[in-house]
């Protein structure tokens, strides 16, 4: 055991291990007795995570009981976001909680496999997508495919994914007060025990936070090496893709493979469903999907929809993979790469002894208190189901925390404000144009390009990150909308694809959402910072003016 807390004790190990790693700079080799920096966390961490099989020894942060012998709130399982955001809001309401997890940093796999890699690949795919389309213009060089590697932005990624574990972890412990266990599995004994590291561990409540795992399909060949999905993607892949075919429609298969294709691996969606019809998405506007799919087309990834994949090819290592259409007809495509992104289910299997109530896709059912069917224990994150969303494991978490510490609070995240990524960054919120037709009997939008302009010489919506494709081409510098209820003058809905309007998707959605909502004349007093990303503020300014607005 590494005891983090007590560094007089435990920490020669450490401090070995950490010089046997190199020089852990300025702050790294301060008093025995003082906590652990943020680069000295860094480099444990990343030891653990390069050579787990010598680093089994869990890292120990609770309290002596001679400082705190308090009965434990709550036991978190897992630290990911739900798991930690919830036991932050447990201690800073005065309770005890131990958070358990099997990683050795806190954060789960948002930091290490999933949402930050996805957010730096889609800023690649963003920037490849600039430098392809100006190459040879002003000073962009040539395009050099052989240099823009998913490899090696992988690479990038897992060199540097060590620093935001630390930050995780030295927050958690040193401003946030929790206390934790990681580097170790939790054994369930009963809905208020847990056993750690041959010790048990009892609480007034349990909350289980311990994510879920993509679920890849039954087929032929899946196991083949140069299958993955987005968390063998960052552990396992070891050769540059040259061909890549996405099994799945989802968000990820979306965003994934505008990544692949964007640093030249040419890239095949092959999806059941229409890509954004999906049930898993809500409020899509059709315009704004029919731009989304257009402007990945027009980058030459290939979509194949009404697709059944049938098996993936290959001899030891992928070389192909055959599909079905709706007609029945069977094709081929040859590939070195096979992505999943065809959806999750919930990591349950340790929880049998509880009896969990599941809903018919496996997600625990639980409450808008978070409780599940069981007394005592709560559930949070992708544990409970869609939306898979950092807004929503945390908030599960903080909500679970604050129902265990005595108040009575409601999380209902059944609407949200959603987003996804292509080479573009795409956010919505509130009703579809559709939608808002089916209960608004006067109903007008405010889109740019408007429906009957050609967008190949309209050149706006165009801000920044979108500046240089609205002098280049056009049609390339984005798309939105905004949907009004003419007769209360009520802002129904906000749509756009660009660059840089996802924050303002975050207010828009909680101020047209309060039971007053929010008028295109209360958008129009606001004071844009121009060019303002979504220019939903002058543009509601230009027709504010009207008795009956119509569309603009
Ligand atoms: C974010 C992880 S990467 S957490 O939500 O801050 O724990």
């Amino acid at each position: 055991m590494i005891d983090v807390r007590n560094p007089a004790d435990g920490f020669t190990s450490l401090r070995a291990r950490i010089h046997a790693l190199g020089d852990p700079g300025p702050n790294g080799c301060g008093a025995d007795s003082a906590p652990l920096t943020v680069g000295e966390w860094a480099l444990l961490i990343d030891d653990i995570v390069a050579h787990p099989e010598s680093n089994t020894e869990p890292l120990w942060n609770v309290a002596d009981p001679e400082d705190d012998d308090r009965e434990f709130d709550a036991i978190f399982i897992g630290g990911g976001a739900a798991g930690r955001f919830g036991s932050a809001a447990l201690r800073a309401r005065g309770g005890r909680q131990l958070t358990i997890d099997a990683w050795p940093f806190l954060g789960g796999s948002c930091p290490h496999q999933a949402c930050v890699p996805h957010h730096l690949f889609s800023e690649v795919a963003r920037e490849l997508d600039l430098a392809r389309h100006m190459q040879e213009r002003l000073w962009y060089p040539p395009f050099d495919e052989k240099r823009a590697s998913i490899l090696d932005v992988i690479e990038l990624f897992k060199a540097g994914r060590g620093y935001p574990h630390a930050i995780m972890n030295w927050q958690s412990k040193e401003q946030l007060d929790m206390e934790y266990i990681l580097n170790a599995r939790a054994t369930l004994i009963d809905a208020r025990t847990v056993e750690v590291a041959g010790q048990r561990f009892t609480a007034r409540n349990l909350v289980l936070c311990t994510g879920a795992h993509t679920v890849f399909p039954e087929i032929a060949g899946i196991g083949l090496k140069g299958v993955y999905d987005y968390s063998s993607l960052i552990e396992e892949l070891d050769y540059e893709p040259n061909r890549c075919v996405i099994i799945g429609g989802s968000k990820v298969a979306m965003e994934y493979g505008s990544f692949f294709h964007a640093t030249g691996c040419k890239t095949t969606i092959l999806t059941r469903s229409p890509l954004m019809r999906t049930a898993s998405l809500h409020h899509v506007d059709e315009g704004l999907r029919d731009y989304v799919i257009a402007m990945m087309a027009d980058r030459g990834i290939e979509i194949v929809q009404d697709a059944e994949p049938v098996e993936v090819l290959g001899n030891g290592k992928v070389t192909g993979i055959r599909y079905r259409t709706a007609d029945g007809h069977e094709h081929q495509i040859d590939t070195d790469f096979v992505f999943v992104g065809t959806g999750e289910r919930p990591n349950l299997d340790m929880y049998a002894p509880l009896g969990l109530a599941t809903d018919e896709r496996g997600f625990v059912i639980a409450d808008t208190h978070m409780r599940t069917n069981v007394p005592g224990v709560y559930a949070a994150g992708d544990l409970v189901g869609p939306p898979m969303e950092m807004f929503k494991a945390r908030k599960c978490g903080v909500g679970a925390a604050r129902n265990i510490m005595g108040e009575d609070y409601e999380f209902d995240y059944t609407q949200y404000p959603d987003f996804l990524h292509t080479t573009y960054e795409v956010t919505w919120c509130g009703l579809s144009e559709a939608e808002a037709r089916n209960r608004y009997r006067n109903v007008i939008k405010i889109q740019m390009p408007p429906d009957d302009a050609d967008p190949e010489n309209f050149a706006l919506p165009a801000a920044e990150g979108s500046m240089i494709y609205a002098f280049t081409r056009p049609i390339l510098s984005g798309w939105l909308k905004l949907v009004i209820d003419a007769d209360t003058r009520k802002i129904l809905g906000a749509h756009h694809v660009g660059y840089g309007a996802k924050d303002a998707f975050q207010y828009i959605d909680y101020l047209i959402r309060r039971p007053e909502g929010f008028t295109m004349d209360e958008m129009a007093e606001l004071n844009e910072l121009f060019l303002n990303p979504e220019h939903f503020i002058q543009l509601c300014r230009l027709r504010a003016g009207q008795a009956m607005p119509v569309n603009l």
